[in-house]
C-alpha cells in the first residue's frame, strides 16, 4: 500500500511549525556564545530594547524570576535555559530577543552587548577528568572534577577470570566520533500562551509530545488541561525532537511576557551546533576466544563525552541499550562493560540519532572486535560469525547481563546475506584483484537491536513507566479514527497503523484516520524514539482493535438473536456458525450500535475501544549486512560498489514503509562510516556548523541497495512486528568500515576510525591514523 501522507507531502502541502502563522504573531531569536568555555561578566540589553521593532529581550536574569533559569533534563541534570553565570559550550543559550519580525529580532541580537572573560575549556573527553581539568559544572554543588556517572553491567569476576584462561586476547580502541542526526526540518516552536483562558499552546518539533506536556507542567507548575502540545507534521527527528531544548522553552516565556503568540525557528547553523548530538564514545574493547575461534568473553570499558549538560534522552539513566546488546549476536560465556560519563565544553545530549539509546555503539564495537579477532586469527570474518551465533533453539533466549531476546533465526539471515552478495566469488575477485595490486574490500556485520522501551523492569522516563495508549472508535458508517501517542517524523505511521486497524477488523485502511501528535485530540504515552512505536503503540493499536471486534461480535448477536457463542469472524463480519449467509458487516454493526437497537444488558452502545499497552519485553530484530567496496590507493576515496542488507523485523505490516526505514538507515550508515564528524579545535569551537563542513551522503555515494529478508515474528508481540526504525542505521556502520579495512589489509592495517574520509583512509594506510573528533593539525 502506499503511503496516505504523500498525497499531502509530495504537493507541498504538509504542515511544519513554521507554516504555523497566528494572528499578532512576534518572532524569536537566540543570542549564543562564542565561547566554548567563558564567565559571564555582564549583559548589557539597553540598545536591543531600544530597537523600534523589538518587544521583549529574555535574558537568564528575566527567566530567574519565573524561576526558570535552569531545567530539568531527561537524565537528571539540569540545564541552563539561558546561561548566567558562564557558557559552557559554543552556541550556549544566552538571551532570547522578541520583535515583530524574523530579521528585526536577528539584527537586535547584534545589538546585545555581552562582557565574557575567557576560561580554558575543555575538548578532549580524555582528559577531562585530569587532576588540573577545569571544572564546567561549578554551578553544582560540592562539584570538583567532570564526572558524571559510572555505570556498569555483567559478572566483572567471572569475564575476567575467561579472560585469564583463554588462548587468545584481542584488544581494541575505537572511538564512535560524535556525530548529529541533522533532520531537514531543524528544530523550531511557536508558543500561545491565552491571557484570557490561561492556556498554554505549544506548536513544537517533538517526537514525544505527551512527554513534553508533562515535562512543561511539572517544570511551570500548570495542569496538564491548561496545556496543549501539537506537533504538526514533522520533517525528519532521527531522535534530535526527543528532548527540549531552550528555545522552546524562550518561545514560551516570550509569549507570556508579551501577551502574544511567539515564533522561534531554528536556523541550520544553530541546529548542527547546540541541538542534541550522538554517539561521542571513546571504547576499549577486548575479546577472548579459542584459538580456532569460538568467542568466550567480551569486556568494555567505554568513556562517554556528553558535553557540558547530561542531556540524554532515554528511559534509564544508564545506557540500556549499549548493555542489553554489547555482546551482539553470539553465544559467549561471560561479559562485562562500564561506562563513565563525563562533562565537556561541547553541546549536551549524548544519545540521540536512530541509536536505540546506544545499541549503535554496541553494535558497532563487537562488530569491529570480531573483525579484528578474524584479522588475529586470520579467520573469514563471515565464517568466524556463523560459528558463533546463537543457534535457533536457544531463543528465547537470556543474554549474560539479564536481557531476553526473544526470537531469531541468526544463520539463516547470514547465509542469505552471504549468498545475495555472492560471498565465495567477491572473495575469490579479491584475491585476483590483490595480486594485481588493487584494494578491494569485503565488510560483514551481524546486528541484534533491542527496541520497544519498554518493560517497566528495564525502562523508565520521568517516573511514568513507557506503556502507551490506543484508542479506537468506529463511527456510525463504519469509518473509523485511531488516536494514537506516539508521532510520525517520516515513518508513515498514518498509513501502517491504518493497516493494522484494517486487517483486524476488515475495514479499508483509507476508511481509518489516523490522529496523532496533539495531546488534547491523543491519549497519553512516551513517543517515537528507540523504533518503539510498533512495538508498543502497534501492539496498542491490535488490541483495541481487538477489543472493538468483541464488542462488535455482542452487537451482531443482538442483531443476528442468536449468542455470541454461536458466531465466527472472518475479515470485516461476523455470521453464524456453519451459515455463513447469516453475517452482518462490521459496518452494519457500527450503525447498529449506534442506533436505537435494544443491546444486550450491561453492553454499552457504539462502538469504541481504548488500550494501554504495557509491552512484556522488548523486541529483538536483527539483520546481517554485506558491503563491497573498492579503494584508491593513491587518493584513499572509497567508493560503495555493493550493498545486501538481509533484516528481520519480524511481521512486516508495509513492505514498502520497511525497505524505505532500511534505505535511510543505509545511507546513514555509509555517512557515518565515510564523512560525518563532529569535529572540534582545541578551543572548543565547532567546526561543523553547515552542511559545507558536516557532510551528509547523497545518492552519488549510495550504491543500489540490495535487501533481502526473513521473517522471524516476536512471540510476545500481538501481530509478531518488531520495530525496524533504526536497524540500518546500527548495523551498516560497521559493515562499511570493515570492508574498508579489509581492502586495507595488505598494508597491514587492523583498525581506523570513523569516519573513513580519504585523508583518513590514506593515512592509516601509510600506518599513520589519526584522530577525526579533534581538528586534524
Ligand atoms: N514497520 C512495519 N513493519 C514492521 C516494523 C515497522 O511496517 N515490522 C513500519 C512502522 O509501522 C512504521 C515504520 O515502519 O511506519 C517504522 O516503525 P518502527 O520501527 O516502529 O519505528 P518508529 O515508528 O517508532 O520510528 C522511530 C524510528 C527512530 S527511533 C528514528 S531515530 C528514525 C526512524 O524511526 N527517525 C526517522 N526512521 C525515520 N524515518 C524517517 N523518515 N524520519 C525519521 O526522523
Ligand atoms: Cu535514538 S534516535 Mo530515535 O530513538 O528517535
Amino acid at each position: 500500500m502506499h503511503r496516505k501522507e504523500d498525497a499531502r507531502f509530495l504537493r507541498g502541502h504538509g504542515t511544519y511549525v513554521d507554516d504555523v502563522t497566528l494572528p499578532g504573531m512576534l518572532h524569536g531569536a537566540v543570542l549564543r556564545s562564542p565561547y566554548a568555555h567563558a564567565k559571564i561578566v555582564s549583559i548589557d540589553t539597553s540598545a536591543a530594547e531600544a530597537h523600534p521593532k523589538v518587544r521583549a529581550v529574555i535574558t537568564g536574569e528575566t527567566l530567574a524570576g519565573l524561576n526558570l533559569a535552569w531545567m530539568p533534563t531527561l537524565s537528571g541534570d539540569v540545564q541552563a535555559v539561558l546561561a548566567t553565570d558562564k557558557v559552557r559550550f559554543q552556541g550556549q543559550e544566552v538571551a532570547f530577543v522578541v520583535a515583530e519580525d524574523r530579521y528585526s529580532a536577528r539584527d537586535a541580537l547584534e545589538l546585545i552587548d555581552v562582557d565574557y572573560e575567557a576560561l580554558e575549556p575543555v575538548v578532549d573527553a580524555r582528559k577531562a577528568l585530569d587532576e588540573d581539568a577545569p571544572v564546567i559544572r561549578d554551578d553544582l554543588e560540592g562539584r570538583t572534577d567532570n564526572h558524571i556517572f559510572d555505570w556498569e553491567t555483567g559478572d566483572a569476576a567471572r569475564t575476567d577470570e575467561v579472560f585469564a584462561n583463554a588462548e587468545v586476547v584481542t584488544t581494541q580502541d575505537m572511538l564512535y566520533p560524535r556525530v548529529h542526526p541533522a533532520p531537514l526540518e531543524t528544530c523550531g516552536s511557536v508558543a500561545d500562551m491565552d491571557p484570557i483562558t490561561g492556556k498554554l499552546t505549544i506548536w513544537t518539533t517533538t517526537q514525544a509530545p505527551h512527554a513534553h506536556r508533562t515535562l512543561y507542567a511539572l517544570v511551570a507548575g500548570l495542569p496538564e488541561h491548561k496545556i496543549r502540545v501539537i506537533s504538526p507534521d514533522i520533517g525528519g527527528g532521527f531522535g534530535n525532537k526527543v528532548g527540549i531544548y531552550p528555545g522552546y522553552v524562550c518561545s514560551v516565556v516570550g509569549s507570556i511576557v508579551t501577551g502574544k503568540p511567539v515564533k522561534w525557528i531554528e536556523d541550520r547553523s544553530e541546529n548542527l551546533m547546540s541541538t542534541s548530538f550522538a554517539r561521542d564514545y571513546h571504547m576499549h574493547g577486548e575479546i577472548a576466544s579459542t584459538k580456532d575461534g569460538k568467542i568466550l568473553a567480551i569486556r568494555v570499558k567505554v568513556l562517554a563525552d556528553h558535553g557540558a549538560f547530561n542531556g540524554t534522552a532515554q528511559p534509564t539513566k544508564y545506557p540500556a541499550g549499549f548493555f542489553g546488546v554489547f555482546t551482539g549476536s553470539y553465544d559467549i560465556e561471560a561479559a562485562h562493560a562500564s561506562v563513565t560519563g563525563v562533562y565537556t565544553n561541547k553541546a549536551p545530549g549524548g544519545v540521540a540519532y536512530a541509536c536505540s539509546f546506544r545499541i549503535t555503539e554496541a553494535v558497532y564495537l563487537v562488530e569491529r572486535l570480531v573483525d579484528v579477532l578474524a584479522y588475529d586469527l586470520d579467520m573469514d570474518p563471515a565464517q568466524l560469525r556463523m560459528k558463533n551465533l546463537l543457534k535457533p533453539d536457544q531463543f528465547p533466549y537470556q543474554s549474560k547481563t539479564g536481557w531476553e531476546y526473544d526470537s531469531g533465526d541468526y544463520p539463516r539471515t547470514l547465509r542469505m546475506a552471504l549468498d545475495l552478495a555472492h560471498y565465495d566469488e567477491l572473495r575469490m575477485e579479491q584475491a585476483k584483484r590483490r595480486d594485481a595490486g588493487e584494494l578491494m574490500g569485503i565488510g560483514v556485520a551481524f546486528f541484534t537491536e533491542a527496541v520497544g522501551a519498554g518493560p517497566r523492569k528495564h525502562m523508565d522516563i520521568l517516573g511514568l513507566g513507557m506503556a502507551d495508549g490506543a484508542e479506537l472508535r468506529v463511527h456510525p458508517t463504519g469509518k473509523a479514527v485511531l488516536r494514537l501517542s506516539v508521532q510520525s517524523q517520516g515513518q508513515g505511521h498514518e498509513t501502517t497503523f491504518a493497516q493494522i486497524v484494517a486487517e483486524e477488523l476488515g475495514i479499508s485502511p483509507d476508511d481509518i484516520d489516523v490522529v496523532h501528535g496533539d495531546t488534547d485530540q491523543t491519549p497519553f504515552g512516551l513517543g517515537t524514539y528507540g523504533s518503539r512505536s510498533t512495538p508498543v503503540s502497534g501492539a496498542a493499536t491490535a488490541v483495541v482493535a481487538r477489543k472493538v471486534r468483541e464488542r462488535a461480535k455482542i452487537v451482531a448477536s443482538a442483531m443476528l438473536e442468536v449468542s455470541p457463542d454461536d458466531l465466527e469472524w472472518e475479515k470485516g463480519r461476523w455470521f453464524v456458525k456453519g451459515d455463513p449467509a447469516a453475517g452482518k458487516s462490521i459496518q452494519d454493526i457500527a450503525m447498529a450500535a449506534h442506533s436505537s437497537l435494544e443491546l444486550p444488558e450491561g453492553v454499552e452502545g457504539q462502538l469504541d475501544a481504548t488500550c494501554v499497552y504495557n509491552p512484556p519485553n522488548l523486541t529483538y530484530p536483527f539483520g546481517a549486512y554485506v558491503c563491497v567496496v573498492d579503494v584508491d590507493a593513491e587518493t584513499g576515496q572509497v567508493k560503495v560498489r555493493d550493498f545486501v542488507a538481509v533484516d528481520d523485523c519480524g511481521v512486516r505490516i508495509n513492505p514498502m514503509i520497511v525497505e524505505g526505514q532500511v534505505h535511510g538507515g543505509l545511507a546513514d550508515g555509509v555517512g557515518m562510516a565515510l564523512m560525518q564528524v563532529m569535529a572540534f579545535d582545541e578551543d572548543g569551537n565547532h567546526l561543523g556548523g553547515s552542511f559545507m563542513d558536516y557532510l551528509l551522503p547523497t545518492s552519488m555515494e549510495c550504491p543500489s541497495w540490495r535487501l533481502g529478508e526473513t521473517v522471524t515474528p516476536s512471540p510476545h508481540h500481538p501481530i509478531g512486528a518488531k520495530g525496524v526504525g533504526e536497524s540500518a542505521t546500527v548495523g551498516s556502520p560497521a559493515a562499511v568500515v570493515n570492508a574498508v579495512l579489509d581492502a586495507l589489509k595488505p598494508y597491514g592495517v587492523r583498525h581506523a576510525d570513523m569516519p573513513l574520509t580519504p585523508a583518513a583512509v590514506w593515512s592509516a594506510a601509510q600506518g599513520r591514523p589519526f584522530r577525526t573528533d579533534l581538528a586534524i593539525t
